[in-house]
């Protein structure tokens, strides 16, 4: 086999690539037209499927060179986030499939150990590269290997604790790992904290990195003596490394730093990870400084636009144009604005998401009141429970997703305190093409648990401004969900409304049936009720507001009646608002209560439109109807054709029912 590529165009090249080691064959000329090839790819896929554009322009000379260095699968590249691993995806073997990445069946838009053997560790929720590429370091160690660990994290995911918690691991291990720090200066927003300041003062600059090696050589060249002398210039010497060498605080940390490289110079890559990839037995920083977005010009402009985007003309870059109510983080932002120029002790707090949680209008109107506070989700419950204590209304909004991260901050800092904090979760559902790992399917199960919290979800715009008002001035914690995408509802009243803490509204009245839609499902319960209407059946529409504390009078005034009930929610069944209702209804011994559960079951949720997932689910109006008539129609024949009236004490027969209605929940 030959070691170089001849006069192929790196087009053919790229299409007909089956092992990525081919990559390693391609001279610095070939290697940079791929790169161009690449990212022409990357523009049109994106601009058609949306996706994480501007990280993975920016990251393309790196993978390339990565590429031209490891031997991959034998050496391992762990991506942090994995929103910038579509290059790495291209050259390993999925170029044929790379049309549908985020699409239904189609490639995930994150490193997944289940797509190829090449994604040696799953990612999506940010600063993990390191812990795990250490786990990766010592399970090699241990098995005497000496293959190549890569982590390659951005300055924005190294502002979460957890990538601080790996550097202070590694940093003490005497042991053979490359962590690629791709610094851009960003986040998805522009990064913020201490550390994004630090970073930004080290430079590409030659000059800068010819005065590091002088100062270096020069502190060596001190000559050592004895006793006070010897100490005072000891200390000396670290001053003036302090102020003249770059890394210093990695260096101290343990790690022997590298750069910083100009990130789109293959050449001067190649030739850094050379040095670095060299070191045996210390854990190296590469510095890379990349540009977001680079090469195409509109995402270059608008970086964090073009972070992570839907369909776009790819001429203009300009979104594909959508119509209907607002989205739901920008009813939410608006009403944390009006609710902070009302009461300057409302606080917004966001962990590096102003724009999707819709905080930036915060940030804009009162930025004395808005704190971005970096990927630290941890951190931000745990400061909103200070300012709590401070008599501070603080609002965090994080994704439901990203929460998980913050549980322990969740009780811990707030509940067990009973502090008023707010959670406003966004993306509290299913969240489309991002996937599994981005699922908001199980805040409701995972805060119903925890003692003072209340649980709450609105069913349109108008009712989010209420719950926020009334969260806001509750006095305990609250967290508020509200799914991805278009609000319900394009009215809003002029006054927010306290609403009374565990109360729920019947929407419609009826007999045969009863729907408890939690949330955003209310929409598609009235929708489903009038299509049960067409078919003789007459079902009531709850809308039950809160989770916990559930509206237990209202809920048994059904059961009282023989009512069977539906619940429905956008949001694992195991643990969440029907688990609730079920609970409450064997906790007050309505066991003859026939109830069906619709939800997401115990699986993960793949990748893919919202509208596929809520089909396959049953959640939407069409699949909420079919699948409670058919179940109503069950439970009728199994009751012997009579009308289902259970009592609160059941007989015989109505044991059976319950029997049958358990088996139909378990379905
Ligand atoms: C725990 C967690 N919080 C928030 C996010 C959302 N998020 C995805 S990428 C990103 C910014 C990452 O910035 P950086 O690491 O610098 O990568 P870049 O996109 O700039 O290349 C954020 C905040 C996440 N993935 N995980």
């Amino acid at each position: 086999m030959s070691n170089t590529i001849a006069s192929t165009s790196m087009k053919d090249f790229l299409e007909s690539l089956t092992h990525p080691q081919e990559v390693k064959k391609l001279s610095v000329p070939q290697l940079e037209e791929l790169a161009t090839v690449i990212r022409e790819k990357l523009i049109e896929v994106v601009s058609q499927n949306g996706g994480h554009l501007a990280p993975n322009l920016g990251v393309t000379e790196l993978t390339l060179a990565l590429f031209s260095k490891l031997s991959l699968p034998t050496d391992e590249i762990i991506w942090d986030v994995g929103h910038q691993a579509y290059v790495h995806k291209l050259l390993t073997g999925r170029y044929d499939r790379f049309h549908l990445i985020r699409k239904y069946q189609g490639l995930s838009g994150f490193p997944n150990r289940r797509e190829s053997e090449y994604d040696s560790f799953g990612t999506a929720h940010a600063s993990t590269s390191i812990a795990a590429a250490m786990g990766k370091a010592v399970a090699r160690d241990l098995k005497g290997y000496r293959n190549n660990i890569v982590a390659v994290i951005g300055d924005g995911a190294l502002t979460g604790g957890l990538a601080h918690e790996g550097l202070n691991n590694a940093g003490l291990m005497k042991t053979k790992l490359l962590v690629v720090l791709n610094d851009n200066s960003m986040s998805i927003a522009p990064n913020v904290g201490a550390f994004h300041h630090y970073l930004d003062r080290l430079r590409v600059d030659p000059m800068y990195k010819s005065s590091k090696n002088m100062v270096k050589e020069a502190v060596h060249a001190i000559p050592a003596v004895g006793g006070v002398l010897e100490e005072f210039l000891d200390k000396m010497k670290t001053g003036i490394k302090a102020m003249a060498v770059p890394g210093l605080l990695f260096e101290e940390l343990g790690f022997k730093y590298l750069g910083p490289v100009d990130g789109h110079s293959m050449e001067s890559l190649l030739e850094e990870l050379d040095y670095a990839l060299a070191v045996e037995d210390q854990p190296v920083l590469l510095h890379v400084k990349t540009t977001k977005g680079k090469g195409y010009a509109p995402a270059e402009k608008d970086k964090p636009k073009f972070h992570g985007l839907g369909a776009f003309d790819k001429t203009t870059g300009k979104p594909k144009p959508s119509s209907g109510p607002p989205a739901w983080q920008n009813v939410f932002g608006k009403a944390l604005v009006d609710l902070a120029k009302k009461d300057s002790k409302v606080i917004g707090i966001t962990a590096a998401m102003p724009g999707g949680t819709g905080v930036s209008m915060l940030h804009d109107e009162l930025p004395d009141q808005y704190f971005d506070v970096g990927i630290a989700e941890q951190y931000a419950v745990c400061f909103a429970g200070g300012l709590a204590t401070s008599g501070m209304h603080p609002v965090a909004a994080i994704y439901s997703t990203f929460l998980q991260r913050a549980y322990d901050q969740v009780i811990h800092d707030v509940a067990i305190q009973n502090l008023p904090v707010v959670f406003a979760m966004d993306r509290a559902g299913i969240v489309g093409d991002d996937g599994p790992t981005h699922q908001g399917l199980y805040d409701i199960s995972y805060l119903r648990a925890v003692p003072n919290m209340v649980v709450m979800a609105p069913a349109d715009g108008n009712e989010l401004r209420h719950m926020l008002h009334t969260a806001v001035y509750h006095d305990g914690p609250s967290a508020i969900r509200y799914p991805r995408g278009p609000s319900c509802g394009e009215t809003f009243d002029a006054e927010f409304e306290t609403l009374e803490i565990g109360k729920g509204v019947e929407v419609r009245a009826g007999e045969d049936m009863v729907f408890l839609g939690y949330g955003h499902m209310v929409e598609h319960c009235l929708a489903a009720a009038e299509i049960l209407e067409k078919a003789g059946i007459n079902a009531a529409v709850v809308n039950p507001r809160f989770a916990k504390p559930l509206d237990i009078e209202l809920i048994l005034s059904y059961a009282r009646r023989g009512m069977p009930m539906v619940t429905v929610e956008e949001h694992a069944l195991m643990g969440g608002f029907g688990s609730a209702v079920c609970e409450m209804l064997a906790d007050e011994q309505f066991h003859g209560t026939p109830v069906l559960r619709i939800g997401v079951p115990d699986e993960l949720v793949e990748h893919g439109a919202q509208k596929i997932w809520r089909e396959h689910y049953g959640l939407d109006a069409a699949g909420i109807a079919r699948r409670s008539e058919e179940w109503k129609r069950n439970l009728s024949d199994k009751a012997g054709n009579g009308r289902d009236r259970p009592k609160k004490a059941p007989s015989t027969a109505r044991k059976r029912v319950l029997e049958h209605s358990n088996a139909a929940t378990r379905n």
